[in-house]
């Protein structure tokens, strides 16, 4: 049946007279049900769309949308001889990534927000947002997207549903979440649930053609805690529009964490396996485009040990009765920066693509497949770049644009772990904490308990990428790679962390490390090979959670002894390593004096736990001795 022929009826009449229901909703009984279907009418008498369909999340549906898109000229269909079931979209210019400066938090007490995030005073939002929605999909289809972070109806799962004029965005969701009759079961039988709206906000008029990427130059995306709502508007790009990921999945969800004692974090999660078959369970935060999906895709380069991918980029964390932390992946898919991404840096994520993928501004290839820097080591001769103009090597620009992503199916990845969506997670044996810092940071340390393991949390900072809008290379704060996604006040949030630790035995908890991939030598060098390598670290983390290797105690934590690092099968020159570890100890006090005027701006609100952590490094930096 073709797509069309789903949609049961076309809005006519005048702004705000929508019949209760003009599509079809499906007919599934429970107490739940009433408030799902008032919902949807009250945004459709909002919006205006000219049709809707509930999406039902099978493959019949996905196929026809896909197929609609193609004719509509919104996606390239791949050659399927390379990429079968594949497509590539190609986004207005002006929306390629996430516009943390659109992004607000919209709780009632501004202090509740805190100084990292952009607050609006929710009634006046909703007078600006409401103007602005009102008509927003005339013309086009309202999609209704049930779905669930996490297997549905499981312990550690959230539910939420995604009203939007994208197709492109229906798609996504379909790949990085689980969508489907099942969730609105859920929400009949009771269940609770978070309401996302979107809209590219770009109505249709009748007559007027539609464009390969609807958006507009006005973004909202609009996230208010207290109601547990997000409303996107203007954006048909990534964590903007697939509200599920970044808007629900961290914001959303750090907020409904801090109130009922878990966390909902920006991490990978993997699992390890050592040479003796015994398994660990790994997350780690990085901020955005700094090598999570790496990671989480790791193939040691040492002989024996093995890592099972769990996921790559969002981790709920919670505290078992058994006083460990467990964690899910919530998310269903990979939504993954594409550039860098390769044969040598991760051959896994390669395999993954092999179809069933959308690619978002990549370049095209004469035969119809895709290609982007970094894919290969040397760039075809000849392609069509993000923005369709034709591009060859001596263009002087990249084809594919710097923040290029792929959306893949998480179950796709050939090292997924068998049980990757276990309903009720795994044990956390280790918490990683990094960033891409060229100077000071060592490759890894130890906190040397958990309180000083959410000082280190809490001071990360990166050299910004190109995920969100912003200058490439400059230095920023981004404590626990969630300066972005944090809901709430971060130093709330530092305290919430802490108190997260206390629900956990203190023997069982995870250990934490802050680790740093990026340093580099005097002479602009990285000096850690890194990728694969990587495993090398992980190795030693592992044999300090063993008890097997005794630290070096440092004025900034517990550092490797240079001959426990294994390092079998590569050079690492003597010097270089010497460098990795390096602690300059005034260096390090201009980063104390940083992370104080950092915790400054929370006024008295930084838990005093922290304030002690920065005392007592400053005090073990002034009494180092000096190498
Ligand atoms: C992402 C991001 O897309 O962090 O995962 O920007
Ligand atoms: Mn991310």
């Amino acid at each position: 049946m073709a797509l069309a022929d789903t949609f049961t009826r076309t809005l006519t009449g005048p702004v705000r007279t929508a019949p209760a229901s003009y599509g079809a909703a499906p007919t599934i009984d429970g107490p739940g049900m009433a408030a799902l279907v008032a919902w949807v009418d009250e945004i459709a008498a909002l919006t205006q769309p000219a049709r809707i369909h509930w999406i039902d999340g099978s493959r019949g549906e996905n196929e026809a949308l896909l197929r609609e898109m193609v004719d509509e000229g919104k996606l390239i269909k791949l050659n399927p001889e390379w990429r079968p079931g594949s497509y590539l979209a190609r986004s207005h210019p002006s929306d390629v990534a996430r516009t943390e400066g659109r992004t607000f938090i919209a709780s009632e007490n501004e202090e509740d927000a805190g100084p990292t995030n952009n607050w609006v005073a929710p009634a006046e939002i909703r007078g600006t947002l409401n103007g602005l929605f009102e008509g927003s999909m005339r013309g086009r289809t309202m999609y209704v997207v049930p779905f669930s972070m996490g297997a549905v109806g499981g312990p550690l799962s959230h539910i939420g549903v995604q009203v939007t004029d994208s197709a492109y965005a229906v798609a996504s969701i379909g790949i990085m979440t689980r969508v489907g009759e099942d969730v609105v079961r859920e929400i009949a039988n009771g269940a609770p649930w978070v309401k996302t709206v979107h809209s590219v906000g770009a109505p249709l008029e009748a007559g007027q053609a539609d464009v390969a990427w609807p958006c507009n130059d006005e973004k909202y995306i609009v996230h208010y805690p207290d109601t547990l709502e997000v409303w996107s508007y203007g954006s048909g790009y990534g964590g903007n529009a697939i509200l599920a990921k970044k808007c629900f999945a961290l914001r959303i969800a750090s907020v409904i964490g801090r109130d009922e004692g878990w966390l909902a974090e920006h991490m990978l999660l993997i699992r390890v396996i050592s040479p003796e078959g015994k398994a660990f369970h790994v997350a780690a935060a990085f901020p955005s485009a700094c090598g999570k999906t790496n990671l989480a895709m790791l193939r040691p380069t040492i002989p024996g040990w093995r890592v099972e991918t769990l996921g790559d980029d969002i981790a709920w964390l919670r505290p078992g009765d058994d006083g460990r932390l467990w964690a899910i992946n919530p998310e269903a898919g990979f939504f993954g920066v594409a550039p860098g991404t390769g044969e040598s840096t991760n051959v896994t994520a390669v395999e993954t693509l092999w179809g069933n993928t959308i690619f978002t501004n990549v370049a095209l290839r004469p035969d119809g497949d895709v290609w982007w820097e970094g894919l290969t080591d040397e760039a075809p001769a000849q392609l069509t770049d993000w923005e369709g103009n034709d591009w060859t090597p001596a263009s002087g620009r990249p084809a594919a644009h710097p923040n290029s992503r792929f959306t893949v199916a998480a179950a796709q990845c050939p090292q997924i772990a068998p049980d990757w969506d276990t309903p009720e997670g795994v044990p956390l044996d280790a918490i990683l904490f990094g960033g891409r810092r060229a100077t000071n940071v060592p490759l890894v340390v130890e906190a040397t308990d958990w309180a000083h393991g959410v000082f280190l949390g809490s001071t990360i900072s990166s050299e910004r990428t190109a995920a969100a809008e912003g200058t490439v290379g400059e230095l920023r704060r981004d404590p626990f790679a969630m300066l972005p996604f944090c809901g709430y006040n971060m130093a709330d949030y530092f305290g919430h962390w802490i108190s997260v630790g206390q629900k956990l035995r203190f023997d069982r908890a995870p250990r934490i490390f802050q680790v740093n991939w990026f340093r580099k030598g005097t002479d602009g060098r990285f000096l850690w090979p890194g990728f694969g390598d990587n495993a090398r670290v992980i190795d030693w983390i592992i044999r300090r959670i063993e008890g097997g290797v005794p630290a070096i105690d440092s004025p900034i934590g517990r550092l490797p002894r240079l001959t426990d690092l294994n390092l079998d099968g590569i050079e690492v020159p003597e010097a270089d390593l010497e460098e990795l570890f390096a602690i300059d100890s005034s260096s390090w006090l201009t980063e104390a004096d940083l992370t104080e005027e950092f915790y400054n701006t929370f006024g008295d609100r930084i838990p005093s736990t922290l304030r002690a952590e920065l005392s007592s490094l400053r005090y073990r930096l002034n009494h180092a001795p000096q190498a």
